[in-house]
């Protein structure tokens, strides 16, 4: 079956129009030249797109977290979900940056969402020595001390005093950082 080089240019030009006008009906091309134009298993955009829906779903509740800092303003956590169930909860602050704690110092405080602006500006006040925290404050239902470059901490708390559905936020005291270094814990049952 022999034919001239133009009409086989024209017969596939014919056969890609085809297909063009059976993807605009949402039918199938089956045949290979094809293939280019329907197969978008491999197209990256998709993969981000379902990459992007993993990540918007809730975290999963734990009772020890591993949290990172470092030269920079932001924890390595978005939001926080806490088991009360779980008695106690552990918080371990690694830094992993290379800035001095008075130059880049971070910490991790807990208060209730409500209580975040008063004991920010509280520890300011009080300053490094004492962490950028106001021990003496029991609005503060948790804390860690400041940690710079390629310091870590960890501190354990009871979450007796956390209630189910009640709004809780985690922050950084160091000046300036609460802003930014901050999200809401929850607690569940
Ligand atoms: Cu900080």
């Amino acid at each position: 079956m022999k034919k001239s080089a133009h009409f086989g240019i024209t017969a596939i030009f014919i056969f890609h129009l085809s297909c063009l006008v059976a993807l605009a009906s949402l039918s199938g091309c089956s045949d290979d030249l094809s293939a280019p134009i329907i197969s978008n298993s491999s197209d990256p955009r998709v993969e981000l797109s379902e990459t992007e829906q993993v990540n918007q779903d809730p975290p999963s509740a734990s009772c020890s977290f591993d949290i990172i800092v470092g030269d920079y303003l932001k924890f390595n956590v978005n939001e926080m979900l806490v088991q009360k169930s779980c008695g106690s909860v552990s918080i371990n602050l690694k830094h992993e940056g290379n800035l001095a704690a008075k130059m880049m110092g971070h910490n991790w405080v807990l208060t209730r969402t409500s209580d975040v602006t008063e004991i920010a500006a509280d520890g300011i006040s009080v300053g490094l020595s004492n962490n950028y925290v106001n021990t003496e404050d029991n609005r503060i239902l948790a804390w860690t001390k400041i940690i710079g470059g390629g310091e870590e901490t960890s501190i354990s708390f009871s979450t007796e005093k956390l209630m189910v559905g009640d709004e809780y936020t985690f922050f950084c005291s160091f000046p300036g950082h609460s802003f930014g270094m901050r999200g809401p814990l929850y607690v569940e049952i």
